[in-house]
Formats: structure tokens, C-alpha cells, sequence
């Protein structure tokens, strides 16, 4: 009898066939959604053949503006926000779009038809690292739109992320992956460069039963709550927590996350005391917290602002901020333990 890992690695399954595969378990599905996250994958291509060489640029450029390809050299977040607009603005499967580059949401150009899908997304988050060479990533989300016909809408993209459809994130680091779930596990795929194909290297991801990590900046630390530095306290092995844990922060969310998928762990971005509440924090509901949450869930894990799940919130605009508490299930609940006992007169 085969192993099951033989049996894994005796199927070579790209993410075209997996998502053909996944769309064959739904008789209901049209392929719309299907050929949406075709494109994403063909994007997620585009973005990483770019990154791998941006510290080129400024070598290859000669004047900066051009380089020996005689393409203009774009800002890479530029260039990310580009290509995936580019890639879905004229296919009919998206109605709407919103973008952590763009103020407003993002229309189909009337030409084109409007689908049925609102795309939101963070095309390059974390991209100030990559002149350090560190790892950043895109994280995208999927709803169906609720406005009926015609252009879409801000309500469109508004939608709390129990909602979502779809979302994943592209982590371009020692390899590229995209990671993504349609509500049936998550699910990791390495790009082949020689061969330009993503191939299943991840299936059925779920957060490990034991942490190994905490992520957070805490040279933010006397700016938290008194819930926020006791709960740090208690990750550090103090009030008899019994952990050993150890502290990874990249700073680039897509990162953190994915090494905490893989590794077991909780990553933290709090509101600062200064500006309690709800609300204050750097992180952004509609195109990081949510979609990462989604994926958290469908991995045994948890997103929380601090008080609240995540994917309850409804986002009141594009860009609103919250704080982020997310990973290891166990880990998130015990912040919110935290958070309750020792800031309720702060919420
Ligand atoms: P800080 C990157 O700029 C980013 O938006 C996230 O990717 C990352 O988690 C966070 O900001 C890092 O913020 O304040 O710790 O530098």
C-alpha cells in the first residue's frame, strides 16, 4: 500500500488542476470564481519575477527610469497594484475592485462587462522591506457583490469577512507561494520558476496543537494597554503561562503570518494606549486582517481585533484600521482573556 506520502508526491498537481479539481466538488459552480483565481495565480507570477530582481533596478536602470529591458522601472507596489488591476479589469468576473493604493474603490471600465465577484486587495504589503531583501507578500479577498447589475459598489467591497469567498496572500520570500482557501481548507502552492507553474507543496494547512512563536514590535511596548503588556508578559513565560516561546517579528504581515501557519503561533498588532479603542491600530480590516483571517479559521486558528472576532466586523470604509490579534486559537483567546480583565475601562 502506498504511503501517504508517496501517494502525495506521486500526483503532480498544479493550482489549475487543484482549482479545477475543487470546482468539479461544486456542480453548482459556473468557473467564474474558478478562472478568478487563475488570474490571481497568473499575477502572483507577474509580481514575483519582478521582486526577485528589484534590487536590480537601480543597477539595471540607467537613468533610473529605464531599464536595459527598456522598461520604465516602476515603485514594485506600483507595479503589483498594475498588474493585478490590469489582469481582472477586463474579464468580466469582477464587478468591483478596491486596492490598498487606491483611495476610492476602483471601477470596471464601462467598456467592460461587470461580473459578479468584488476583488479587494493588498497588492504588495510590506514593501518597504524589499530594499532590505526581506520577504513581502499580496493578500487578496473575494465576495460575491450584493449591488444587482451594472457597476459595482463601495457596499460591494464592504462586506464582513465571514462573507468572504475566497482569500489568500502570496508570500515572496526564499520561494514564492500562494496560499489560499474557497471555504475548504487552506492550501499552499511553491512557484517553479524554470516552469512558471505553482504546484500543491501544502495541502490541508492547519496551525500546529504547540506555538513555537509570538510576533509583535514590541518597541511599541509602553504604548500598550496594561491588558496588552500582561498578555506579553504571559507569552514570555510569565504569571506560570508554562510557555517558551520565542520572539520572530519581520515586519511584513504576510511573513509573520505564514511562518505562524507553518510553525504555530500568535501574531499581534494592538491598538495603541494612547488612542484606545477600537479602531487605532496600523493593520487594515478590509485587505489584510480579513482575508488572513478567513484563512486562519479555515486553519484551526482565530483572528480577534481584542475583543471581537475579526471576521464579524463589517467594514465601515476601505481603508479602516483595527487592531490584529491572530494565529494559534489558544493564543488569540488568551488575549482576549487578557484585554478583557485588565482594559474594559479603556474599550
Ligand atoms: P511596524 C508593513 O509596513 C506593515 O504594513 C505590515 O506588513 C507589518 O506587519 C507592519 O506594517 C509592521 O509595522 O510598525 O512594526 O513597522
Amino acid at each position: 500500500m502506498m504511503t501517504d506520502r508517496r501517494a502525495f508526491h506521486d500526483k503532480i498537481m498544479t493550482i489549475e488542476r487543484y482549482i479545477l479539481d475543487q470546482q468539479s466538488e461544486h456542480p453548482e459552480a459556473t468557473g467564474i470564481l474558478t478562472n478568478l483565481l487563475y488570474d490571481i495565480a497568473l499575477a502572483a507570477k507577474f509580481i514575483a519575477s519582478h521582486t526577485n530582481r528589484a534590487g536590480l533596478a537601480d543597477i539595471l536602470g540607467s537613468t533610473g527610469e529605464m531599464n536595459v529591458q527598456g522598461e520604465v522601472v516602476q515603485k514594485l507596489d506600483e507595479y503589483a497594484e498594475r498588474t493585478i488591476y490590469r489582469l481582472n479589469d477586463h474579464t468580466g468576473r469582477v464587478a468591483v475592485m478596491a486596492s490598498e493604493e487606491e483611495d476610492d474603490i476602483i471601477p470596471i471600465p464601462p467598456h467592460h462587462t461587470a461580473g459578479k465577484y468584488a476583488l479587494v486587495y493588498d497588492p504588495l504589503d510590506g514593501s518597504s522591506n524589499i530594499d532590505v531583501n526581506v520577504s513581502v507578500g499580496t493578500i487578496f479577498a473575494i465576495h460575491r457583490r450584493k449591488s444587482e447589475g451594472g457597476a459595482g459598489t463601495l457596499e460591494d467591497c464592504l462586506q464582513p469577512g465571514r462573507d468572504l469567498v475566497a482569500a489568500g496572500y502570496v508570500v515572496y520570500g526564499s520561494s514564492t507561494m500562494l496560499v489560499y482557501s474557497t471555504g475548504n481548507g487552506v492550501h499552499g502552492f511553491t512557484l517553479d520558476p524554470r516552469v512558471g507553474e505553482f504546484f500543491l507543496s501544502h495541502p490541508n494547512l492547519r496551525f500546529p496543537a504547540k506555538a513555537k512563536y509570538y510576533s509583535v514590535n514590541q518597541a511599541y511596548a509602553r504604548r500598550w494597554s496594561p491588558g496588552v503588556q500582561a498578555y506579553t508578559d504571559w507569552l514570555q513565560g510569565g504569571q506560570e503561562s508554562g510557555l517558551s516561546l520565542s520572539l520572530r517579528y519581520i515586519g511584513s504581515l504576510v511573513a509573520d503570518f505564514h511562518r505562524n501557519l507553518l510553525t504555530g503561533g500568535v501574531f499581534y498588532y494592538p491598538a495603541e494606549a494612547r488612542a484606545p479603542g477600537k479602531g487605532s491600530g496600523k493593520l487594515r480590516l478590509l485587505y489584510e486582517a480579513a482575508p488572513l483571517a478567513f484563512l486562519a479559521q479555515q486553519a484551526g486558528g482565530y483572528a480577534s481585533d481584542g475583543t471581537q472576532p475579526i471576521l464579524e466586523m463589517t467594514p465601515t470604509s476601505l481603508h479602516q484600521r483595527v487592531p490584529l490579534y491572530i494565529g494559534s486559537r489558544d493564543l488569540v483567546e488568551k488575549a482576549e482573556a487578557f484585554i478583557a480583565q485588565y482594559d474594559a475601562q479603556l474599550l
